[in-house]
């Protein structure tokens, strides 16, 4: 537990970031791109917009589904394990669901990540989705860019059209599946297309065209509105960019997102932390502006320093890069139990776990303690 001490200076941070912000009005009723959202939805929306008040939360990719040097543990989480508590915010990869396969492209039995959802739900936590789907004009990965053209292959009148509605079809199907036993929808973040800024994955800048990422955005978000999906909170997450045009040079529109979300890793090497943190300024700087005018929460979405070799990370680069900007959570990637080094939160015994531990006293840092059952 946090010291009081601890949360008097949360409390003059909070007033000073409020006035720092403008941000001191009560922040309800704000319009979703979803017009009929769940109660529990709805409510999730208008906490994740006065989160910035208190500080900001932490999340973890797959956090309880393994970590390193194990898996399928119950309610095991690195993070726990590390600092004696849950991370708020839970990412999940559905990549894969598309295909009708039983498990993710991390090897993930999706009726495993369904509980692992439910649980994080009814410990009082925030799940939020991504979707590295196969590319569905070649057959190859998400990761496949040697064709461009295949978003507008899957518009409407593309030819691979009808394979995306079945490809949709099947993520919806996932997506209305994750209920509590009483039924109740769980509220999820939902973040397609991510990172489009890049070149990477098949949606990525250089192929397809700006009109092109729009359209698929909002056909997306169109087909999954008529599902009766109103559990759906949708995040837009660009990678780095390097001015609020480019940000939004893709921007689908404020009808079509609900928050405002940026990925950026921490590269390891000389100058990879001045680097980190002179881009993630710039970003979240502008991002503030556009946060404030669109009236929309802004979050890191994906962040992380690939095996964390600096021992004081956490409180040095991240705390310090990160903490006067009101954004609502930052989430690092996951701890591959199977892929050498790739992990970005601690676990006990690694470098930066005494830092972590820090970070984690910090008043300003969010964990499950201090939000649960908020959203509810
Ligand atoms: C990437 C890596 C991959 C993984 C993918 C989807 O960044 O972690 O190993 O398959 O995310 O989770």
């Amino acid at each position: 537990m946090k010291t009081s001490l601890a949360e008097t200076i949360g409390c003059i941070l909070l007033s000073m970031s409020l006035l720092a912000h403008g941000t001191n009005k009560q922040k309800t009723n704000t319009i979703m791109v979803n017009k009929t959202p769940t109660e529990e939805t709805r409510n999730l929306y208008n906490y994740i917009r006065q989160i910035p008040s208190k500080g900001f939360m932490f999340g973890h990719q797959d956090a309880t589904l393994y970590g390193i040097g194990w898996k399928g543990d119950e309610d095991r989480s690195d993070v726990k394990s590390v600092c004696g508590d849950y991370p708020a915010v839970y990412g999940w990869e559905v990549g894969h669901i598309e295909l009708g396969s039983p498990e993710s492209l991390d090897a993930i039995n999706f009726d495993q990540m369904r509980k692992h959802i439910l649980n994080a739900y009814e410990r009082g936590g925030i799940n939020t989705i991504s979707w590295h789907m196969d590319n569905p004009l070649t057959g190859g990965t998400t990761w496949d860019v040697s064709q461009k053209g295949v978003v507008k292959a899957i518009l409407p009148g593309g030819a691979r059209h009808e394979l995306y509605l079945t490809w949709l079809e099947r993520l919806a199907a996932f997506l209305t599946s994750l209920k509590t036993p009483g039924g109740t929808a769980i509220p999820i973040l939902f973040r397609p297309f991510h990172e489009h800024s890049g070149s990477w994955f098949w949606w990525g800048s250089e192929l397809c065209t700006p009109e092109e990422y729009k359209q698929i955005w909002r056909f997306t978000i169109d087909f999954l509105k008529k599902k009766k999906l109103n559990n759906l909170i949708y995040v837009y997450s660009p990678d780095f960019s390097p001015s609020s045009d480019d940000y939004l040079e893709r921007y689908p529109g404020d009808d079509y997102v609900d928050i405002l979300g940026f990925d950026f890793y921490h590269r390891n090497g000389d100058t990879g932390t001045d680097e980190f943190v002179r881009s993630t300024r710039t970003v979240l700087d502008y991002m503030t502006t556009l946060s404030e005018t669109k009236d929309k929460p802004m979050v890191i979405s994906e962040t992380g320093s690939e095996g964390i070799p600096m021992a004081n990370w956490w409180t040095e680069v991240l705390f310090k890069t990160i903490s006067e900007y009101p954004i609502a959570y930052v989430m690092v990637w996951r701890n591959a139990y199977s892929i050498k080094n790739h992990y970005y939160a601690p676990y006990p015994g690694q470098a930066s776990e005494a830092d972590f531990i820090r970070f984690y006293n910090e008043p300003r840092t969010l964990f499950l303690k201090e939000i649960k059952n908020k959203s509810k």
